[in-house]
């Protein structure tokens, strides 16, 4: 089988794999069965049109070497001396154990078929053809009609028989528009036998030219002229660099594939593969123009996903409200961290809000209704975006079972499932960690500001003699007069002036913490709702990169079918 022939097989079996295998949006389950039914039926003619072989005659005279170049091409000895003639005018055929005779010769000729197992033969038949000077005999008419049969002619001659006459009369009298004929000058290693290489070329060289000239005379004007050793070219592993047996070779075997061209496009079976493979071109444009779309899609998530991703965060911060605030300040409210008179204040003023609101905050919680509307926010977009998608295959003139396809595998539900439950886990891990935070440098910068007020106090009190003394003297005496002194100030009228200063300047200042310690809370909340807007905004990314995947993997399934199919129309015959 050549390989046109081997190419079309196995782009046929390849085509009913893909068929058998693949989900066609085009071809219905009967028009499937149809194409892997067409497609035996194509591989039983193609197998019928293999079986033609390429008949090659020999012709030559006696002891030119028609054995030798046929054991040569059949790559082994299938002919051998004792291979004798019954008739001196009877015909040789060799032909491989598996190939029939694609002929029966004529009733009147003479001649014997040889079979071999030489490989390389298997589809060649060899025609040992008599020796033309019996031809120019009364056996003529019948070796000339034997020649319909044959494809192609090889004239073998050597540099001893060249010349003879009768070669050129015999070619004469053959029909030279019916074959190809091929010239080989064989035993040219003659030409080098005791000589130097450049006599030897020059010698062969003018036998070249002088056969060319006998061979214009008998109208050959064009001849093709091989010069060989076809014993060499047996025997030998490798080849002097005159011989032209492998081109010889080649060119037989290059007739045999065109041969077999030729019978696929006599059988017209280039143009019913041509129909076979015309059965997936609806279906190629139905890929094709699917990959355009799906193309055009990604790019357009690209854009709108940010438009939508825009949309869902304004609607979030349109949702949280003073209400929500407040929610979450009652959540993330801890006044422990707060010390002293700004502790004290915190708690007074929580006791009253407190009183009006707090039964209102323990029977709801408006943050899960929050969680609950940004999920509706969330699921309108994403229906909003397979709208989109959806809207643009279906504009797009996709095939309707493609289109099917695309829903199916982009489920909006899925992201949306557990969505609010993974909110809420979201916020209530902000607010733990609010409330695992020590905020050490508030906390220290409160303690810092009591204690030196206090320290001002008691210098206040213990007036300017008694800490001058101390500061002069550092003792112990010295500092208990510095003690007792502040303490007993403390009952004088300007010890309690002091007191009261001091009472003043702690509320003043539990004020000045108590405001600092709301501006955190402030801040946190919203860091807070900042966090959760990025929270949502990330989930929504997820979304738009999983849609965005899912649909290049969809593409590139397409893809892969629509290469295959295309790979089908290579095939050239
Ligand atoms: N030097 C040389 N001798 C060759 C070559 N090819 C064949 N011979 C020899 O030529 C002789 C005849 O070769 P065959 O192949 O039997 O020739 P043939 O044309 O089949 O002869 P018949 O069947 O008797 O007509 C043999 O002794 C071969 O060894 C070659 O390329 N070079
Ligand atoms: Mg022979």
């Amino acid at each position: 089988m050549n390989d046109s022939t081997i190419r079309m097989r196995d782009s046929i079996l390849e085509a009913r794999n893909i068929v058998r295998t693949t989900d066609f949006v085009s071809l219905s389950k009967d028009e499937r069965h149809h194409i892997v039914k067409e497609g035996q039926t194509l591989l039983d003619k193609l197998d019928a049109v293999a079986q033609k072989y390429l008949v090659v005659g020999l012709l030559g005279g006696t002891g030119v070497g028609k054995s030798t170049l046929m054991n040569a091409l059949a790559g082994a000895p299938i002919s051998s001396a004792s291979h004798r003639r019954p008739h001196t005018d009877a015909i040789l055929i060799y032909r491989h154990n598996d190939t029939p005779l694609p002929f029966v010769p004529d009733s009147e000729i003479a001649w014997q078929e040889f079979t071999h197992a030489g490989e390389t033969a298997r589809q060649i038949i060899l025609c040992d053809l008599p020796d033309y000077d019996s031809l120019l005999s009364e056996h003529r008419r019948q070796v000339l009609g034997f020649m319909e049969h044959v494809d192609i002619l090889v004239w073998l001659t050597s540099p001893e028989k060249y010349g003879d006459s009768s070669f050129y009369e015999f070619l004469k009298l053959v029909p030279k528009s019916e074959h190809n004929f091929y010239f080989a000058l064989n035993k040219s290693d003659l030409f080098f036998d005791g000589k130097s290489s450049e006599e030897g070329f020059e010698e062969m060289r003018k036998v070249y030219a002088d056969f060319q000239e006998h061979l214009r005379k008998v109208d050959i004007a064009d001849p093709v002229i091989y010069t060989i050793s076809a014993q060499e070219g047996f025997g030998e592993p490798t080849l002097s660099s005159w011989n032209q047996f492998p081109s010889l070779r080649q060119e037989i075997f290059r007739q045999r594939v065109l041969k077999e061209v030729k019978n696929i496009k006599a059988a017209n079976l280039d143009k019913e593969y041509a129909q076979y493979l015309s059965l997936f071109e609806t279906e190629l444009v139905h890929l094709e123009t699917m990959h355009g779309i799906l193309d055009h899609t990604i790019t357009m998530i690209g854009t709108t996903g940010g438009e939508e991703e825009g949309l869902i965060q304004e609607n979030i911060y349109s949702v949280m409200d003073e209400n929500i605030r407040s929610e979450i300040r009652s959540k993330i409210d801890n006044i422990s961290i707060l010390t002293g008179p700004g502790y004290g204040v915190a708690a007074l003023i929580q006791q009253w809000k407190y009183r009006s609101k707090v039964q209102d905050w323990a029977e709801k919680s408006l943050f899960g209704f929050v969680t609950q509307r940004i999920s509706k926010v969330f699921q309108r977009r994403l229906d909003n975006l397979k709208n989109k998608i959806m809207g643009g295959i279906m504009r797009g003139d996709a095939h309707r079972t493609m289109a099917g396809q695309v829903a199916d595998i982009l489920k909006p539900e899925h992201y949306t499932k557990n969505f609010e439950e993974k909110l809420e886990q979201y916020v209530n891990n902000q607010l733990i960690s609010f409330h695992k935070a020590r905020h050490f440098l508030f906390r220290t910068s409160q303690y810092i500001v009591y204690l030196f007020v206090l320290f001002g106090l008691i210098v206040a009190l213990a007036g300017k003699t008694a800490w001058q003394g101390l500061f002069e003297n550092p003792s112990l005496a010295h500092m208990l007069n510095f003690i007792l002194t502040a303490f007993y100030n403390l009952f004088s009228p300007a010890g309690l002036a002091a007191l009261g200063s001091y009472a003043l300047i702690n509320l003043l200042l539990g004020f000045w913490f108590y405001r600092r310690y709301r501006n955190l809370i402030e801040r946190k909340i919203d860091e807070i709702i900042k966090s959760f807007v990025e929270n949502v905004g990330e989930l929504w990314q997820e979304v738009i990169s999983h849609t965005t995947a899912t649909l290049k993997e969809y593409d590139r399934a397409l893809g892969m079918t629509a290469r295959a199919l295309s790979e089908l129309n290579k095939i050239d015959t």
